[in-house]
């Protein structure tokens, strides 16, 4: 069944999007994206994800929690998780990426696992975090950086199903990735035809 949007035309909002805060304003919203990481060392990476958050005007939280390192910790979180008013779980890891899947275990909310870089070039980890058991689904998105900013945008187009504005939003960001594509594609044409 159609949703109504052609995804080729970027309809009219249907309210004004709320203004994002200006940096001397605190934002006092709860949040609705809880992400976790396995180390600090993985921000670098995970910082993709928040830049696309804060794109979108969508309230986070973020913490160091592990798997193997702080097991209470992480499930004390997963399992307030819905209670506490979060909507989605990211969740970010390296080498034996289990954080994603503890999450899920513990929640029926929907998780998604960024597998990081690794010193098996992330392979450890996207297996760790996508070959969950059939029952504990996790949304598994590519390998470091990409799967970040892609994790971001999968959460933003689930919290688009009850938002229309954020529907406006993600229509918007397509029309600009195609819009990077044309200029690619004219800058291209124009350097092959310098050439010759
Ligand atoms: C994982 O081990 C983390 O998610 C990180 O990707 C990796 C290395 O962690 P550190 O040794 O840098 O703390 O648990």
């Amino acid at each position: 069944m159609s949703n109504g949007h052609d995804p080729r035309s970027v309809p009219p909002s249907r309210s004004a999007p709320a203004a994002a805060p200006s940096a001397s304003e605190v934002d006092i919203r709860p949040p609705v994206v809880g992400i976790v990481m396995g180390s600090d060392s993985d921000l670098p990476v995970v910082r993709r994800c928040l830049d696309v958050l804060e794109q979108f005007d969508i309230p986070y939280e973020i913490e160091v929690l592990s798997a193997h390192r702080t097991p209470e910790r992480a499930h004390a979180y997963s399992s307030t998780a819905r209670m506490r008013g979060l909507k989605i779980i990211i969740a970010a890891a390296g080498g034996a990426a289990h954080l994603a899947g503890v999450m899920a275990s513990l929640t029926t909310l929907p998780v998604i696992g960024i597998p990081m870089p690794s010193v098996l070039s992330g392979a450890d980890s996207l297996y760790s975090t996508v070959q969950m058991p059939a029952g504990i689904p996790v949304a598994t998105v590519a390998i470091g950086e990409a799967g970040a900013t892609n994790a971001g945008l999968l959460a933003a187009e689930i919290l688009a199903l009850a938002d229309d504005d954020l529907v406006h939003k993600l229509l918007v960001y397509r029309a600009e990735l195609r819009q990077k594509v044309a200029e690619k594609n004219e800058k291209l044409r124009a350097s092959l035809s310098d050439a010759k």
